[in-house]
C-alpha cells in the first residue's frame, strides 16, 4: 500500500497505526521498522498492557519526498515458536548478505525476551529462529553495526519492559528500581556473534555520566535512561539517544567507546502527544533525520501512534539542536 508523498512532521502512513520507528538505509532507500499498533481501545497502565501488538509491517521511502510504501505483514507472533504476545519495538540490520529483524516479545512465561528473524529482502518476510537469543531479556533492541563490521545490540526498558527485574542477573518478579539518589539503571549492550543470532558475551550495563563524571541518578528523571536506546556515530563519536519515559523526552549522551561510559549532552526531542516517545536517527543523502512517533493520528490514544520524521541538525561543536515537534 502506497501513501501520499511524505512531509516532515506528518504521519508516514495513515491506514494503520505505527510506532517505535527504526530507520535504516538499505539499497539506497530508507526502510523503517516500526511497531504495528492495533486499533483497539485500552485504558493505559504502567505495565504497558495497552501495547498489545501482534505483527510487524515494514515501510520504505525512495527518498524524503516520495510516497511511503507499506510492504505488508513481515512477521506475526503466531509464527514465533517461543513468543506469546506483545511484539514491541523492533530493529533491523544487514550483514552476511542477510537482513535481520530483532524484536522483543513476551515468552510463554510472560517474560520479555529478544528474538531474531532472517530475510533475503529488507522488506521481509522474516523467518524467526525457534528460540529467543540466549541470555536476552527486556525490550527495545537497537543494533548498531560499526565501521569495523562488529555489531552491538543495545536494549532495555523500565516498568512494562521489566529491566529493573534483572538487577541480580536473574528475573525477580517483585524487584523495584533503585531509589532516587542511587545510580539509575542503564541500558544493556552486548556484541553479537558473527552470524548475528547470539550474544558473543554476557550483556553489560551502560553507565551514563553527568558532565562532572557522576553517574546519573534514578531520581534525575529529565536525564536518566528509561527505554528506547539508539546508537549512531558522528565524527567518530558514539551517540546514545533514548527516552526518559516519565518526562517524555528523547535525550542523548556521547562516548568514544561503543560500550561507554557515555556523557550526557542534552535533549533531541521535546515531549510528543501520547505517553511514549521513541525514535531513531539515520543519515541519508548527506543529511541527518530523526524518525519518531506521536499519538496525533488517533487524537491522543497512547496505544495508537503514528510514525513521523524530521531533519536533525548538528551544531559546530557536535551537539544536536533540540527539536520541538510542533514548532511551526
Ligand atoms: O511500543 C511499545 C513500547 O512503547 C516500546 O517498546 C517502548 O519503547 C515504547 O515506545
Amino acid at each position: 500500500m502506497l501513501s501520499k508523498p511524505v512531509k516532515p512532521g506528518e504521519p508516514l502512513v495513515t491506514h494503520i497505526y505505527t510506532a517505535d520507528p527504526s530507520a535504516h538505509v538499505f539499497d539506497g532507500k530508507i526502510y523503517i521498522y516500526p511497531s504495528h499498533d492495533l486499533d483497539r481501545d485500552h485504558a493505559s497502565n504502567d505495565n504497558g498492557d495497552q501495547y498489545d501488538m501482534e505483527d510487524y509491517h515494514v515501510l520504505s521511502m525512495e527518498d524524503t519526498e516520495s510516497a511511503c510504501i507499506d510492504h505488508g505483514e513481515a512477521l506475526h507472533v503466531k509464527n514465533v515458536p517461543w513468543a506469546s504476545k506483545q511484539m514491541w519495538a523492533p530493529d533491523a540490520a544487514y550483514k552476511n548478505d542477510t537482513y535481520y529483524l530483532f524484536f522483543p516479545a513476551r515468552d510463554q512465561e510472560d517474560i520479555f525476551r529478544i528474538g531474531v528473524a532472517k530475510g533475503d529482502s529488507p522488506a521481509g518476510p522474516f523467518l524467526p529462529e525457534p528460540q529467543y537469543i540466549p541470555g536476552s531479556f527486556s525490550i527495545d533492541p537497537a543494533v548498531f553495526v560499526d565501521e569495523d563490521n562488529r555489531a552491538y545490540m543495545y536494549f532495555g526498558g523500565l516498568w512494562g519492559g521489566q529491566l529493573e527485574k534483572w538487577q541480580t542477573g536473574k528475573f525477580m518478579a517483585d524487584a523495584e528500581g533503585p531509589g532516587p539518589d542511587e545510580p539509575a539503571l542503564g541500558p544493556r549492550v552486548a556484541e553479537l556473534s558473527e552470524d548475528m543470532l547470539t550474544f558473543r558475551e554476557a550483556p553489560e550495563e551502560i553507565i551514563i555520566l553527568d558532565e562532572q563524571g557522576n553517574p546519573l541518578t534514578a531520581g534525575d528523571e529529565d536525564r536518566r535512561y528509561f527505554e528506547g536506546p539508539w546508537v549512531h556515530k558522528y565524527r567518530g563519536l558514539y551517540y546514545l539517544s533514548y527516552s526518559t519515559g516519565t518526562t517524555h523526552k528523547i535525550v542523548y549522551a556521547v562516548s568514544a567507546d561503543p560500550k561507554g561510559p557515555f556523557v550526557f549532552k542534552g535533549t533531541i526531542l521535546t515531549p510528543v502527544i501520547g505517553w511514549t516517545t521513541h525514535h531513531s536517527i539515520v543519515q541519508f543523502q548527506g543529511k541527518w533525520y530523526l524518525f519518531y512517533h506521536d499519538s496525533s493520528l488517533s487524537g491522543g490514544a497512547d496505544n495508537k501512534r503514528c510514525v513521523k520524521f524530521t531533519e536533525l541538525e548538528y551544531l559546530e561543536d557536535g551537539t544536536i539542536r533540540t527539536i520541538d515537534p510542533y514548532d511551526k
